[in-house]
């Protein structure tokens, strides 16, 4: 923090959530938005989105050299995701918590993926997994104008 300079215009933590073509098939988004909504987020970017290959491979580019990489992609390509940008002050870290482990045998029962997935591969949802991809996929995934600045009128009733 810098001291004494007054109010400074910083940019909330945010971060890229994604209902992935699983989860989409399976009826789960409303679900899903639910757990982001009702633990007191700000939902700034929602949309329904058929991704491209393009897009797909540069999300995962740090698993490029995985065995599994094509299939991941082909998975994601598989239909339509629900892309979303979920703001609020360690929104990263907790939104990981809300989804659990990345191996779904091994989340926790309350999580997403340990109340509603199996395989690693059918994993249902993507959470950034930093502050800083949390920048990075939203303009991946949003571009420029894709999200909304708006404040909650009950902020004040989450946040002091
Ligand atoms: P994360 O989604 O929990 O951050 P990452 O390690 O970043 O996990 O992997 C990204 C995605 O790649 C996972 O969510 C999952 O869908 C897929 N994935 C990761 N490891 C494996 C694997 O061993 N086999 C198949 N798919 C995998
Ligand atoms: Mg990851």
């Amino acid at each position: 923090h810098a001291a004494a300079a007054g109010p400074v215009a910083v940019r909330a933590e945010i971060s890229y959530v994604m209902i992935k073509p699983d989860g989409v098939q399976r009826g789960l988004v409303g679900e899903i938005i639910s757990r982001f909504e009702r633990k007191g987020f700000q939902l700034k970017g929602l949309k329904l989105f058929q991704c491209t290959k393009d897009i797909a491979e540069e999300h995962y580019k740090d698993l490029a050299s995985k065995p599994f990489f094509p299939a991941l992609v082909e998975y994601i390509l598989s239909g339509p995701v629900v892309c979303m940008v979920w703001e609020g002050e360690g929104v990263v870290k907790s939104a990981r918590k809300l989804i659990g482990a990345t191996n779904p045998l091994e989340s926790e029962p309350g999580t997403i993926r340990g109340d509603f997935a199996v395989k690693v591969g059918r994993n249902v949802v993507h959470g950034s997994d930093s502050v800083e991809n949390g920048e990075r996929e939203t303009a991946l995934w949003f571009g420029k104008d894709g999200v909304v600045a708006w404040e909650p009128t009950i902020k004040p009733w989450l946040v002091e």
